[in-house]
């Protein structure tokens, strides 16, 4: 199609919501704050070498202080939807028994302040912090931890379901399997690929029992979902062997949850692939099931790209066992901060395949955003046009996937503010506010001033 003149603009459809999302460890601090204990972040970050300069999420952004001011933000945004995590062990600091009602009192601020701005609550019930004591149980590669995490849902539903309308029982278990447990990369470091692949259907185990209390505990309008980091994957050549390549990371990648949750059953390619590693016997009857209880939209986040092919790659990584068949090509083109490729196809290419895969299921694009280095003028300004072109780039394809049929509910800017980018620590920043971590002082960047305009006018603006 040709595209359209400068000026014009690409009009999304009415009341789709416009967020920003955030997660507990990244902006909370309080770490030891009304009786919370450590999660398996807080013990990774503790430990040297794991995270970039060191850098722990003990205060972060202080949002538990200033939690407030940061609602006053984003209602200056004109935002009309915070996806925000609840952190396991500031609820529940062991993984088992009551809740901490002063833990608890926090989100229960959170969403009233949320209400009284206008802007919906978007509750996430695991971004990554598993309390501690559940990792010395054995963690995610342990059935017992899924039982315990759709126990601590029903703990959070009961305090919050009266408000918040919008759930996500998990946010990317690809990176809590894969990362955490197969190369290691993130909390709690482990490198096994049996462990990643236990973890995996734990996870989804996890996700469909929380869905199953949250069903059960709240009202009938509530919407439940589930967020994936699902990977765009193209063939290096059009050839029958990086289409294999592609296909063998697909399975280990997407399809392993994206088959138990939306079809009730394994990849049977994956368990094939997967023959040297384990025989999936911690898969017991009835799980798939369970994996599988309908929910009422998916969420999405997407960076970037990958390009694959036949050949091999690192290990420990987190393929589980993948890599000894595919290699991964850097794209070509601009990159972001976290040397990501800028590629906005990518995300119009999984919005459409999920049009076509999963007809009629409403999808919520729960993260996109960038990293980049942006500067200050002298009168304190915080410039970031790089930002403020990727995204630009990125609404665009959510635009055009939504001309073309697919049923995008919602885009949630990751981040609001700058904050503790995991193993990459506060070296990197994705947010739309920048936060002096010195002062905690809040300053809102070009990029912001450009969403909330995007917001009034229900649109991007081509060429502009
Ligand atoms: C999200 O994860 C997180 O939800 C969020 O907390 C985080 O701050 C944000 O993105 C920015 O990082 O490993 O070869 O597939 C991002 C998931 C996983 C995307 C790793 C990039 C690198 C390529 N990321 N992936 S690969």
């Amino acid at each position: 199609a040709p595209r359209p003149a400068a000026g014009t603009v690409l009009r999304f459809p009415a009341g789709f919501r416009w967020g920003t999302a955030t997660a507990a460890y990244q902006i909370e601090g309080g770490a030891t704050e009304d009786g919370r204990t450590p999660s398996i972040w807080d013990t990774f970050s503790r430990t040297p070498g794991k995270v970039r300069n060191g850098d722990t999420g003990d205060i972060a952004a202080d949002h538990l202080h200033r939690m407030p001011e940061d609602v006053r933000l984003m209602k200056e945004l004109g935002v009309t939807d915070y996806r925000f995590s609840v952190s396991w062990p500031r609820v529940q600091p062991t993984g088992r028994g009551p809740a901490v009602e002063r833990g608890l009192d926090f989100y229960r601020r959170l969403v009233d302040e949320l209400l009284g701005a206008g802007i919906r609550p978007v509750a996430t019930l695991y971004h990554w912090d598993l309390p501690q004591e559940l990792e010395d149980a054995g963690g995610w590669p342990e059935r017992d931890t899924a039982h315990r995490f759709a126990e601590y849902a029903g703990l959070v539903a009961g305090a919050l379901g009266d408000r918040v309308s919008t759930w996500t029982t998990l946010n990317e278990p690809w990176c809590g399997a894969f990362l955490g447990y197969g190369n290691g990369v993130h909390a709690p470091g482990r490198t096994s690929d049996l462990a990643a692949l236990r973890a995996a259907h734990h996870f989804n185990l996890a996700h469909g029992g929380a869905t199953r209390v949250l069903r059960d505990r709240l009202p009938s309008t509530a919407e439940i979902s589930l967020t994936l980091n699902l990977h765009a994957l193209r063939p290096l050549t059009d050839t029958d062997a990086d289409r294999d390549a592609v296909r063998r990371i697909d399975a280990v990648a997407n399809r392993i949850f994206l088959d138990p949750v939306f079809h009730g059953r394994l990849p049977e390619d994956l368990v094939a692939d997967t023959a040297g590693v384990t025989d999936w016997s911690f898969v017991k009857a009835g799980d798939l099931e369970v994996t599988s209880t309908p929910i009422d939209s998916l969420g999405i986040n997407y960076y970037s790209p990958s390009v694959v092919s036949a050949g091999s790659s690192e290990s420990p990584s987190p393929w589980a066992g993948a890599e000894e068949h595919v290699a991964f090509t850097p794209a070509e083109g601009p990159r972001t901060a976290m040397d990501w490729p800028v590629d906005a196809d990518g995300l119009y290419e999984l919005l459409t395949r999920l049009r076509d895969e999963l007809p009629g299921l409403p999808l919520l694009v729960t993260e996109n955003g960038a990293a980049y280095d942006d500067y200050a003028d002298p009168e304190g300004q915080v410039h970031d046009p790089e930002r403020v072109a990727y995204l630009d780039a990125h609404l665009g394809a959510v635009h055009r996937a939504i001309e073309d049929g697919v049923d995008v509910r919602g885009y949630f800017l990751w981040s609001l503010l700058d904050n503790f980018e995991w193993a990459y620590g506060y070296s990197k920043r994705f947010g739309i506010v920048h936060v002096d971590f010195a002062s905690q002082r809040r300053t809102p960047k070009d990029s912001a001033r450009w969403y909330a305009e995007v917001i009034a006018r229900g649109g991007v603006a081509v060429g502009g």
